[in-house]
């Protein structure tokens, strides 16, 4: 069902510094069963029209550059209560707010290059999930 799903990307940050698999361990000790996974570096346009939503903010050009000037992991997730959850996993945006054994807290270092993306609703869950992956492309 498509309410048991959420979208992550483990952003540039992450890979840059070796933590692609101490993240995936996170998210699959919590829980998260991963689905569809891809190792890419996104286009500009690509990460222009994910990120849309902020397009009139001022960090938007920093988030664009920072956002595909090396590959992301992107994963579909499958979990009760996914979006919620996985939202509480990753912590908050700025890494400074987030809980001890989030992942934010632990991997990020600016809420710019906060390691993580999570979808913020079901609705964006099953957009973003469909913006990376095909449907053969998912195994759940
Ligand atoms: P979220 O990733 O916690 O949902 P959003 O507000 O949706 O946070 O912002 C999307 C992304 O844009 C953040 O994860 C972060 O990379 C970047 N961002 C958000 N706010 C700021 C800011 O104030 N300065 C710099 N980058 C920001
Ligand atoms: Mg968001």
């Amino acid at each position: 069902m498509e309410s048991n799903r959420t979208f992550t990307m483990l952003k540039p940050d992450s890979i840059e510094q070796g933590f692609m698999l101490p993240i995936l361990n996170m998210i699959q000790d919590a829980g998260f069963n991963i689905i569809a996974l891809k190792y890419k570096k996104m286009t500009r346009d690509e990460a222009k029209q994910f990120y849309s939503i902020h397009s009139d903010k001022p960090f938007f050009k920093d988030l664009i550059k920072f956002m595909t000037r090396g590959p992301i992991v992107a994963a579909a997730l499958e979990k009760n209560n996914a979006v919620e959850d996985f939202r509480a996993l990753i912590g908050s945006t700025d890494p400074k707010d987030a809980l001890d054994g989030t992942i934010r807290k632990k991997y990020a270092k600016s809420k710019g290059e906060n390691a993580v993306h999570g979808s913020d609703s079901d609705e964006n869950a099953a957009i973003e999930i469909s913006f990376h992956f095909k449907n053969n492309e998912i195994f759940s």
